[in-house]
């Protein structure tokens, strides 16, 4: 006989997305309860994104949690692009009077577990086999394990914050769903260290070797991306090869700027663009990875999970607070519409930037010519500034 247990918002999964969702509803007094897979010590150290868009910072402030961010977070208002070793600069601020703030994807994780664990409610860790049962009624469970007890969690809704692999978008039937996806010939591999960054903004280079990313933690802490192939093995890439390899494709204006040193951790990603649909299914609402994943060349995930908790975590409360469905019964098609914007986005900047064509092969053309046509007209960069600092929502 299983364990029984009740709550008003079941959420599975304490990523960015279940966390802050379960944090906005304390905040209107909505009880939760949040099923991690995973050990705390693993969900914290798991290295991800690291620009926030200035709408999550807002609902972080609004969540109650961003003291630290708004101590430690660098407020960037603007953004550089590099092709062949020329550089241009996107003035972020200037254009949209907006900036973004980098602060890692850990840092706002870790934030968000320790208001959680001060009083808002349970997680619980290495919650094993979890089962979404129930979901078209008005009763949905949630089953799972722990130490091999089983438990039992009845809910009025299910959120299904679990990221790509989880169980929850696999709970909803065949039929009447879709998902769209777009994968690339390509990876990439990243790298975090202890050095300075070697500029003070973010700058995404576009090379004949393939592209580059320079972006940051903190003013000694850098985090450096490059375009491999999808074959390639992390053991293959000691880091002097990796430092190497950002010295030229950076090429020699920033070359020197680069400070090397052993890497704190190496990791190589292969990169998709998805979108699951519905979003909703009966009592069960995806939100984040879990129904959609963007390459991360427009650094777009983890703000399109913030986005999504902010349309949930208002629907939930004019439910329980005024009785008003409507925001709920709303809830797929208003953040698809905001999800696609940034599918396109992220899609565009990718196919713009990545090496996928041989030299003076017409498609080559076509990419430099996306890029100078951005380097030299302020509409094309009005355009990349708007989606970069975040459509509104
Ligand atoms: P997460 O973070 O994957 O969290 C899901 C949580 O669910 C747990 N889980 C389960 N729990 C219970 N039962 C199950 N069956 C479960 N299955 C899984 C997992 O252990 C986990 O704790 O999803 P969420 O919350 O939707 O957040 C999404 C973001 O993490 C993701 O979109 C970003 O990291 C993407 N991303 C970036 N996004 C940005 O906005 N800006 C960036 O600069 C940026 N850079 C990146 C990125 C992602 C990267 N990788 C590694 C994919 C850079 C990289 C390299
Ligand atoms: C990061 O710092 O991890 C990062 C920054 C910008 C991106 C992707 C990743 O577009």
């Amino acid at each position: 006989m299983a364990r029984q247990q009740r709550t008003q918002v079941g959420i599975v999964g304490a990523g960015p997305a279940g966390l802050l969702l379960a944090r906005l509803l304390k905040t209107c007094g909505i009880e939760s309860v949040i099923l991690e897979a995973r050990s705390r010590a693993y969900v914290e150290a798991r290295v991800r994104a690291g620009v926030l868009e200035q709408g999550t910072v807002g609902l972080l402030e609004q969540a109650g949690v961003a003291e630290r961010l708004h101590r430690e977070g660098l407020v960037h208002g603007g953004v550089e692009l590099a092709v062949d070793g020329r550089r241009f600069r996107i003035d972020l601020a200037g254009l949209t009077g907006k900036a973004v703030t980098v602060y890692g994807q850990s840092e706002v994780t870790r934030d968000l577990i320790a208001a959680r664990l001060a009083g808002d409610g349970p997680i619980v860790w290495e919650a094993a086999d979890v089962e979404l049962h129930d979901l078209e009624g008005d009763r949905p469970r949630l089953r799972y394990r722990v130490d091999g007890v089983e438990h039992e969690l009845a809910c009025d809704f299910i959120a299904g914050c679990d990221g790509f692999h989880g169980a929850s978008r696999a709970s909803v039937p065949a039929a009447g769903s879709r998902s769209f996806e777009r994968a690339y010939p390509f990876g990439w591999l990243g790298i975090l260290a202890d050095v300075p960054p070697c500029s003070d903004e973010l700058i995404y280079a576009s090379h004949g070797r393939g592209f580059a990313l320079a972006s940051m933690r903190s003013r000694t802490r850098s985090r450096y991306y490059i375009q491999c192939s999808l074959d390639e093995k992390i053991e293959e890439w000691p880091d002097d090869r990796i430092w190497e390899e950002l010295k030229n494709r950076f090429g020699p204006d920033v070359a020197p700027h680069i400070t090397t040193g052993p890497a704190l951790e190496k990791s190589i990603t292969a990169l998709h663009s998805f979108v699951f649909l519905p979003m909703r299914h009966g009592r069960l609402f995806l939100a984040g990875d879990a129904a959609h994943i963007v390459p991360p060349t427009g650094a777009k995930g983890l703000n399109l999970a913030a986005s999504d908790i902010h349309y949930l975590s208002r629907a939930l409360e004019a439910h329980y607070r005024r009785n008003d469905g409507a925001l709920l019964a709303a809830y797929g098609e208003t953040a698809a519409a905001r999800v696609w914007k940034a599918e396109r986005f992220s899609w565009w900047l990718t196919l713009a930037m990545h090496k996928l064509h041989p030299e003076h092969s017409f498609e080559a053309e076509m990419q430099r010519a996306e890029i100078d046509y951005l380097a030299s007209s302020r509409a094309a960069q009005t355009v990349f500034a708007e989606n970069y600092v975040g459509l509104p929502f």
